[in-house]
């Protein structure tokens, strides 16, 4: 049977992705767009004329979420895509960026066709996905699927001792509209890969299964500050030692163990950080992540014994904040198969694969059918200024959302 088939325009979208960019842009290329800063609301504020201008219907939650929807045919449950615009320090153009966009593109093909939808179709640009200013991340996301308390998430102070909801004030987006997904029909969300794999492989689409577990955790180690010069080793009670040590012990962890776990020592704070005294307290985080939870959890008991032995022989205090715990999320087989026919259809390569990294979409999977479309990242780069995808790969990933979505959104039964 033919399949009518849509394409986007990729001008148009990546213009929108390059302007976007010059929010909150960082001299010699890439952004940075912390959650709820100044550039985020400015950020905010482009992204949301934009889909006032598309004719969306804009509602902003509790949270912060801004959520557009385009009215279908029946007031059933929308199809949904979306993504973050909150950016990490050293951020690129596409990370949560290309969802968001690549959304808006479909609403704007939708209008070009004049095509009206059985179902409405929404576009979301959830709070704070990255959790790099308060964690934890999909902050937004697991607000609005109702698996972290509004009030909790409100009062969650970030790095720089701000809360969420002085912030969210601060940059007028402490939205009323009541927080938590309507009945959603299905979720999609195109982001790019942000890794190595598809270049590698030489393959163009990911059809994402799921995603893998993540920890978060932020360690206070007190010990006693002296003179680096007259104290001797045998005296000493030195919070970086058992800081760095464990840090290497997280790498050591993560290679012997193999497999997909990663672990990673982020943010590394020594007090008083001067060059001739011995630190009396050192606050560090650790992420660590597996697809496998069982693996997960092994990682964390071990880590965490460490730390207490390490720290008891040096006699300092050891103590931890969990930042993060989500388990690994598998996504909707039969809309990850949908995903993959879709690129098939479309003549793309593909290939079904976890996400290394965190997305909205996990949150969304627990209140409606999810997967994600993944597009290469240029030497698998991102987190970093460099990050880069050509136009030509995201009109790849941005053509199978479109199709996809109008075929979700004229499906008058909800999945069986
Ligand atoms: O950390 C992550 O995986 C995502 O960028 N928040
Ligand atoms: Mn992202
Ligand atoms: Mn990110």
């Amino acid at each position: 049977m033919t399949k009518t088939t849509f394409s986007i325009n990729i001008e148009r979208l990546n213009n929108r992705i390059q302007k976007l960019g010059e929010v909150g842009a960082l001299q010699g290329g890439g952004v940075c767009r912390l959650a709820l800063s100044e550039e985020d609301r400015l950020g905010r504020d482009l992204v949301r004329s934009w889909m006032e201008d598309l004719g969306l219907d804009v509602t902003v939650d509790r949270i912060g979420n801004i959520i557009g929807i385009r009215e279908g045919r029946q007031a059933l449950p929308p199809v949904m895509t979306g993504s973050h615009i909150d950016t990490v320090r050293t951020g690129g153009l596409y990370d949560g960026n290309l969802g968001v966009l690549a959304g808006l593109e479909v609403i704007a093909c939708l209008n070009d066709l004049g095509l009206e939808t059985e179902r409405p179709v929404a576009v979301g640009i959830f709070t704070n996905e990255e959790g790099a200013r308060f964690a934890p991340d999909m902050m937004g996301s697991l607000v609005y699927v109702g698996g972290l308390d509004l009030d909790e998430a409100l009062e969650t102070t970030g790095i720089d001792g701000k809360s969420v909801g002085d912030c969210l004030s601060e940059i007028g987006y402490a939205g009323k509209a009541h927080v938590g997904s309507p009945e959603v029909h299905a979720f999609l969300e195109l982001h790019v890969e942000q890794g190595p794999v598809l270049e590698e492989e030489g393959v163009m689409i990911g059809a994402v299964n799921k995603v893998q577990g993540i920890s978060w955790t932020e360690f206070t180690i007190k010990g006693v500050s002296n003179h680096a010069g007259t104290t001797p080793m045998r005296l000493r009670r030195d919070a970086g030692y058992v800081a760095m040590e464990t840090g290497q012990f997280a790498r050591k962890l993560a290679k012997r163990m193999g497999g997909d776990q990663v672990a990673t020592v982020g943010a590394f704070k020594l007090t008083p950080n001067l060059v001739n005294v011995v630190p009396n307290q050192a606050i560090f985080t650790v992420d660590l992540r597996n697809t496998n939870n069982e693996k997960l959890l092994e990682a964390e008991q071990e880590l965490f014994a460490f730390v207490e032995e390490i720290a008891a022989a040096e006699g300092v205090s050891v103590s931890r904040r969990e930042l993060a715990r989500f388990d690994p999320v598998d996504f909707d087989d039969g809309l990850v198969g949908r995903v993959a026919g879709w690129a098939e259809h479309l003549g793309y390569s593909v290939k079904t694969m976890p996400s290394g990294a965190g997305h909205d979409a996990q949150m969304l999977a627990r209140v409606c059918p999810t997967a994600m479309v993944f597009v290469p990242s240029e030497n698998g780069i991102s987190h970093n200024i460099k990050e880069y995808t050509a136009p030509e790969e995201i009109e790849r990933g941005a053509n199978i959302l479109l199709n996809l979505m109008i075929e979700l959104a004229q499906e008058k039964r909800s999945f069986s």
